[in-house]
C-alpha cells in the first residue's frame, strides 16, 4: 500500500531512566514488527518525563538514549517519522485544550496516578494528575488509528478514547480519530525481578528489579540469578509462583513461544536452571540492541538531523488537527 494510504499508529516512550526489558517487550518490539503496515510516528515524551523529578543532564542524555534505542531496536528512521515530545509545541497546546474536557474524576481513577503519587506523599505535581490529557493530545494530534503499548498504559488509551468520543459528540463534527488500542498477546506486563506482584518500571530505585536496555552481558546474568522466586523447586505455571511465572513469560516473549512451552522445555530442571536460561535468552537478543545504542549514541549529530526532520515533518500533521480544534472550539484564527 502507498504510505499516504496507510493508517496511522503512534507511541513513545518516557525518557524517566534507562529503558527497560519491560519496555522492549511491551512496546518497541511490537513497533518493529507493526511497522512494515502503517504509517508510523515514535517520540521520546520528554515533557511526561517531568511529571517526576529530573536531574535536567541526565533527562537531555536519556532522550538521546530513548531514540537511539527506537533506532538500534530496528524502528527505520527512512519510513517512520522520529521526533522528540517537546519540539512539537502542539502537544502541549492541546493537551490544555483536552485538560478542559476531561473530568477530575477520571483523572483521580488512573491507577499510574495512584501509584506514583503515592510515591510523592505531599507534594504531587499537578502535572501528575493532567499526564492522561498530555497523552491524549500525543495521540489524538495525528489522527492515530493504533497505539501498540504495555498492559499499564492500557488505561489512559481508553481515557484518550473517551475524550475523543466527547468532543467528537459536543461539537458534531469529526475532530478526532478513536484510536485502537494494541497490546501483545505475550509480553504486555513484565514484572520486577525483586517484587514480582509489581511491574518493571525504569524509575524503580531498585537497579535489580529491572534489566536496562544498555546492562552488559555480565550484569544481566547477575540480576537474573539474584531473581526473586520462592522456596520450592519445580518450575511450573502457577499463580502462587509470581516470580517464576515472569521468568516463564520474558523467556516466552523472546523465543515467541507460549508460557507452557516453555515449562516443557524445562521438565525435571531446577530454578537455577530456569534462570541461566533466560539470561541467556535475554542476552542473545538485548545484546546486539545495547551495541548499536551506544555506537549511536557516538553519533548525536545523525540523532539530532533525524529528531529535527522529524519534529518537522509530525508539526505539519498536528498544526493541521490543533487549527480544526481551536476553530471548533471558538478561539479566533490569529493573523501574524
Ligand atoms: N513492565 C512492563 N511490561 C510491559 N510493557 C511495559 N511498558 C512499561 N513497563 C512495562 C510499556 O513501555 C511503554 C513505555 O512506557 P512509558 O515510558 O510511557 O512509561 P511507563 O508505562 O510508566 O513505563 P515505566 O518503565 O514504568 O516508566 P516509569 O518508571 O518512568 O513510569 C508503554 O507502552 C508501556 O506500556
Amino acid at each position: 500500500m502507498p504510505p499516504t494510504q496507510k493508517k496511522i499508529m503512534l507511541s513513545a516512550v518516557q525518557p524517566s531512566h534507562l529503558l527497560t526489558l519491560g519496555n522492549y517487550l511491551g512496546a518497541l518490539r511490537n513497533w518493529v514488527k507493526l511497522q512494515d503496515d502503517y504509517t508510523c510516528l515514535f517520540f521520546a515524551v520528554d515533557l511526561h518525563a517531568l511529571t517526576v523529578k529530573q536531574d535536567p543532564k541526565k533527562l537531555r542524555e536519556q532522550t538521546y538514549l530513548a531514540l537511539a534505542t527506537y533506532i538500534a531496536t530496528g524502528i527505520r528512521p527512512e519510513t517512520a517519522t522520529l521526533f522528540i515530545q517537546s519540539h512539537v509545541p502542539e502537544h502541549a497546546e492541546l493537551a490544555w485544550i483536552l485538560n478542559c474536557f476531561i473530568y477530575m474524576g477520571e483523572l483521580s481513577r488512573m491507577t499510574q496516578f495512584k501509584e506514583k503519587s503515592a510515591r510523592q506523599g505531599q507534594a504531587i505535581s499537578a502535572g501528575l494528575l493532567t499526564y492522561p490529557a498530555l497523552m491524549a493530545s500525543d495521540i489524538l494530534l495525528y489522527q492515530t488509528h493504533l497505539v501498540p503499548v504495555g498492559e499499564d498504559q492500557k488505561q489512559h488509551i481508553e481515557i484518550t478514547r473517551d475524550i475523543a468520543i466527547r468532543m467528537n459528540h459536543i461539537y458534531e463534527v469529526s475532530l478526532f480519530t478513536v484510536p485502537e488500542i494494541y497490546t501483545p498477546p505475550v509480553g504486555a506486563r513484565i514484572m520486577s525481578l525483586q517484587n514480582p506482584m509489581c511491574k518493571m518500571s525504569k524509575s524503580d530505585p531498585d537497579s535489580n528489579s529491572a534489566i536496562y536496555l544498555t546492562d552488559t552481558n555480565d550484569q544481566i546474568l547477575k540480576k537474573l540469578k539474584k531473581a526473586v522466586t520462592d522456596s520450592g523447586s519445580e518450575i511450573t505455571l502457577d499463580d502462587q509462583k509470581p516470580g517464576i511465572q515472569n521468568l516463564l513469560q520474558i523467556q516466552a516473549a523472546l523465543s515467541e513461544k507460549t508460557p507452557s512451552e516453555i515449562v516443557s522445555e524445562h521438565t525435571g530442571k531446577q530454578y537455577g536452571h530456569l534462570k541461566i536460561k533466560t539470561a541467556e535468552k535475554i542476552i542473545e537478543t538485548i545484546g546486539p540492541i545495547r551495541d548499536r545504542t551506544l555506537e549511536l549514541m557516538t553519533h548525536k549529530d545523525y540523532l539530532h538531523s533525524i529528531f529535527q526532520a522529524g519534529a518537522k515533518h509530525a508539526r505539519e500533521r498536528a498544526q493541521k488537527t490543533l487549527a480544526h480544534v481551536y476553530d471548533q472550539v471558538g478561539l479566533i484564527k490569529g493573523r501574524y
